[in-house]
């Protein structure tokens, strides 16, 4: 499917988010949940007691902890494959940095809700996120590997300013939690196939539900730093590098951490 990079930046400059149905076609997301899939057991696996007792995602995919050469490969030549850069090169046109990638599935204790945030909440207190939500840029791009109840985001909040609810919300002042719903919330259901791309830094929750299982890929705009984030670990080694279509993302990452 073609896409019109264009009419992809102005609603994600816009609204913070798009999505694209269909985007990836049955052997292409079969193909990816074969070597994500071999990763989450392992994963599991190794962390059981984190899994069992709080946990709703895992990071690092493209490690070397679990996956061996050859599945890194494929990773890595999804992530930089010609449809995800297009959706890439729609938002940030120069120097997109790749971070990171997570995978989110469903909390196996039920006592955990699905819980609005802002990425940079974590890091940030609340001057800096006010500054980080003018200044930089980190976009998720979210691949489901199964059907999925999605994601709940409150648009145009990548470019804005909390309001009154949102805020107690999310930060659970004032007797909220946040869990609650929140009236300014859109929810978007995703079926395998389907990709969103989404400003992590906009208000967003993950709907826990169905038999959740994204991957989630994490880039950023070499303007902003977000270095420390890199894992040099997940990047590929050298010796991959001839087998990998499109290094663009990788190596603007490895030149960051470099002249750092
Ligand atoms: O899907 C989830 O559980 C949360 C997703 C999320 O917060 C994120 O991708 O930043």
């Amino acid at each position: 499917m073609g896409v019109n990079g264009s009419q992809l930046n102005s609603k994600y400059d816009d609204q913070g988010y798009f999505v694209i149905r269909d985007y990836f076609n049955a052997s292409e997301i079969s193909a990816l949940r074969k070597v994500v899939l071999k990763f989450h057991a392992r994963w599991t696996q190794d962390n059981e007691k984190f899994y069992r007792e709080e946990a709703f995602n895992s990071s690092l995919i493209t490690g070397s902890q679990y996956l061996a050469f050859d599945d890194r490969v494929k990773l890595f030549n999804f992530i930089s494959s010609k449809k995800i850069m297009n959706l890439v090169d729609s938002v940030i046109p120069e120097n997109p940095v790749f971070m990171n990638t997570q995978l989110f599935f469903n909390p196996v204790n039920p006592q955990q809700k699905d819980f609005w945030h802002r990425d940079c909440q974590y890091d940030h207190d609340v001057e800096a996120q006010k500054k980080v939500i003018r200044e930089t840029q980190v976009l998720h791009l979210r691949v489901p590997l199964f059907d999925e109840l999605g994601m709940e985001l409150v648009p145009g909040t990548h470019k804005r300013w909390d309001n009154e609810e949102e805020f107690n919300v999310r930060q659970e002042e004032a007797g909220r939690v946040s869990s609650e719903s929140l009236s300014t919330g859109k929810a978007i259901r995703l079926a395998a196939g389907d990709v969103l791309v989404f400003s992590a830094d906009m208000i967003h929750r993950g709907l826990y539900g169905l038999d959740r299982l994204a991957l989630d890929i994490l880039v950023f705009d070499s303007a902003a730093d977000y270095i420390d984030y890199i894992d040099d670990d997940c990047l590929p080694e050298i010796s991959m590098l001839d087998k990998i279509d499109d290094t663009r993302l990788f190596m603007n990452a490895m030149h960051l951490k470099s002249v750092a």
